[in-house]
C-alpha cells in the first residue's frame, strides 16, 4: 500500500498535548495516515525563526512542523491566505486586499513547504495537499523533481470567473493546479465553476469522466462532498455529555422553542443577516415573541485581521440592539456567546434546538449542517434553516432553503419551521439522515484517495 502524505496549512494530528483528533477532517486524516504509515506537513501555528522540520509521532500518526517568521505569517497567512484568497473565493471582491507583499509572502511559503518537504517523499508517495493556502505547493514540488501522484482539495468555493480574474495573477495560479493529478471541490457548481474558467480564460476543454485538458495536460477534477465523522457525532449526541447539556438548555429554554447557530465568527456566516432575519420576525410576529429564544455561538476567528474585528463589532452591536428592542423582565431574544464548545456538549445543543439556523453567505460545504441533522431525535427532529449559497444545500434537500440575504425570508422560514407538523418534520429529516450518515467524512476521504491512486503517474512529471 502507498504511504499517504497529507499537507495543509495546520496540523491536526493527535499530538501529546492534544490527543484526541479535534474534528471531522482531522479524525477521516488520521485515520488513513494510521493505516498507511504517512506524515501530516503544516506550519506549527508559531512564529519565530524557520528552522527544520520537527517530527512527532503520536498514537501512530507522524505529524511534522514548521516555525514560520512572523513576517511570513503576516504576509501569507493573515495577508494572502485570509485578507485576498479568502474574501474573494467567498464572492467579497469589496474586502478583497490586493498587496504584492501578501502575494510575495504567499509564495515564499509555499516555496518553503516545497524545499523542506520534497526530500521526505519516497516514489510511491501518494501526495493530498489541502486548501487555498497551498495552491501552488503541487507545481512547486514537481520543480523539484516531484513526479508522485498529487492531489488537491479545495475546502472554499471555487468563485465565478469574473470575479477570479479580479486576481492579479490569476492565471498563473489556476496554471499551477494543472501540477497535480486529481482536484476536488465540495459541489458540482464550485466544479462547473472551474470549468468555466479553464474553457474562457484557458482555451481549455472539459471531457468525459472528469477529465480537464489545457495545452497538453489534462487532470482529474472531481465534485467530492466533506461529510462529517457521523458515526462519531451520533453517538456523541446520546452520550452522557450532550444528554446534560441536552436537559440544561430545555430547562433554560423553558418551554419556548429554541433557535441555534454554530459559527467561527466569519463575515462569511451570514451572522448579522441571520440577526436581522430573527429581528424581522420578532418586529413582524409579536405574539410569537416570547415562545423562541436564539442562542448563537460564535467563537473568535482570525482575530488580527481587521474584517474579523469589524464584524465582531458589529454583532456585539446589533445583538444588544435586538435585545434592547424587544427582551422583556423574563426573556431576553438572543444569547449570543463568543467561545467554542466541546463537541460532545454542541451535539446536546443542536439537539435540543427545534431549529438549526445556516445562513452562510457562501461556504464551500458547512459541516454544522450536517452535524445539525445527525444530532436530532429521529422521533421528534428540529428543522434545519439552510443558505441555498451554501454547498451542503445540494445534499440537503429536506431544509428549508433560504436567501440569507433577504431577512423577510429568514423570518417566514423560523415561522414556518415553528409551526411545521411532527410527521412534516421527519419526513424532511429522513433522507437528510441518510445522506449524512452514508457520505460521511470516511466516504469522502476514500473517494479522493481512491481517485488518486487510480491515477497513472504521467510522463511529463516523471
Ligand atoms: P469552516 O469555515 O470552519 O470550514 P464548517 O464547515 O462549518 O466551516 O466547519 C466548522 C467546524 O467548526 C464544525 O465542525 C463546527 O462544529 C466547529 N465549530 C464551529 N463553531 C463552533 C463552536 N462554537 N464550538 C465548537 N465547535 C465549533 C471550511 C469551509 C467549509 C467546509 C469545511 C470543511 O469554509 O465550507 O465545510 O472547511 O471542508
Amino acid at each position: 500500500m502507498s504511504r499517504l502524505i497529507v499537507i495543509s496549512n495546520r496540523v491536526s494530528a493527535p499530538t501529546k498535548e492534544q490527543p484526541t483528533a479535534q474534528g471531522g477532517l482531522a479524525v477521516a486524516l488520521t485515520a488513513a495516515l494510521r493505516e498507511a504509515e504517512g506524515i501530516w506537513f503544516g506550519w506549527s501555528g508559531e512564529t519565530g525563526e524557520t528552522g527544520e522540520l520537527k517530527f512527532e509521532t503520536y498514537a501512530g500518526v507522524t505529524s511534522a512542523t514548521i516555525d514560520l517568521p512572523e513576517q511570513d505569517v503576516e504576509e501569507y497567512y493573515e495577508g494572502y491566505a485570509n485578507r485576498t484568497l479568502w474574501p474573494l473565493f467567498h464572492y467579497r471582491l469589496g474586502l478583497t486586499e490586493f498587496e504584492r507583499d501578501f502575494q510575495g509572502g504567499y509564495e515564499r511559503v509555499n516555496q518553503l513547504f516545497a524545499d523542506v518537504i520534497s526530500p521526505h517523499v519516497e516514489p510511491e508517495d501518494l501526495i493530498w495537499v489541502h486548501d487555498y493556502h497551498m495552491i501552488p505547493l503541487g507545481w512547486l514540488m514537481r520543480q523539484r523533481g516531484v513526479s508522485n501522484r498529487l492531489g488537491f482539495f479545495l475546502h472554499i468555493p471555487w468563485p465565478p470567473t469574473d470575479l477570479l480574474v479580479a486576481l492579479p495573477d490569476h492565471r498563473r495560479m489556476v496554471e499551477a493546479l494543472f501540477a497535480y493529478d486529481v482536484i476536488g471541490f465540495h459541489t458540482r457548481e464550485w466544479l462547473e465553476t472551474f470549468h468555466d474558467y479553464v474553457v474562457r480564460e484557458m482555451g481549455g476543454s472539459v471531457g468525459p469522466d472528469d477529465l480537464v485538458t489545457v495545452g497538453g495536460r489534462t487532470i482529474r477534477a472531481i465534485a467530492c462532498p466533506i461529510g462529517i465523522d457521523a458515526r462519531e457525532f451520533i453517538s456523541a449526541a446520546r452520550g452522557d455529555a450532550a444528554t446534560a447539556t441536552y436537559e440544561r438548555m430545555m430547562q433554560s429554554a423553558d418551554g419556548r422553542a429554541l433557535l441555534v447557530g454554530v459559527d467561527r465568527l466569519d463575515y462569511s456566516k451570514g451572522i448579522e443577516e441571520r440577526f436581522n432575519g430573527y429581528q424581522r420576525f420578532l418586529e413582524t410576529r409579536p405574539e410569537e415573541r416570547a415562545k423562541v429564544t436564539l442562542l448563537q455561538i460564535a467563537p473568535p476567528s482570525r482575530a488580527t485581521v481587521q474584517t474579523y474585528q469589524d464584524i465582531r463589532n458589529t454583532l456585539d452591536a446589533l445583538s444588544g440592539r435586538i435585545n434592547g428592542a424587544f427582551a422583556d423582565i423574563d426573556w431576553v431574544p438572543l444569547r449570543y456567546v463568543n467561545r467554542g464548545l466541546p463537541r460532545d456538549v454542541l451535539a446536546g445543543v443542536y439537539r435540543a434546538a427545534r431549529i438549526g439556523l445556516v445562513t452562510p453567505l457562501r461556504d464551500g460545504m458547512n459541516l454544522v449542517a450536517k452535524e445539525f441533522v445527525a444530532a436530532q431525535d429521529p422521533e421528534d427532529p428540529g428543522v434545519l434553516i439552510l443558505s441555498r449559497f451554501a454547498g451542503a444545500a445540494a445534499q440537503l434537500e429536506g431544509a428549508l432553503l433560504v436567501n440569507p440575504y433577504s431577512p423577510d425570508e429568514i423570518a417566514d422560514a423560523i415561522a414556518r419551521a415553528l409551526s411545521m407538523s411532527r410527521e412534516e418534520r421527519i419526513e424532511r429529516w429522513q433522507p437528510m439522515f441518510e445522506n449524512v450518515r452514508d457520505h460521511d467524512v470516511i466516504w469522502w476521504r476514500k473517494r479522493f484517495t481512491n481517485a488518486l491512486a487510480a491515477v497513472q503517474p504521467t510522463e511529463q512529471f516523471a
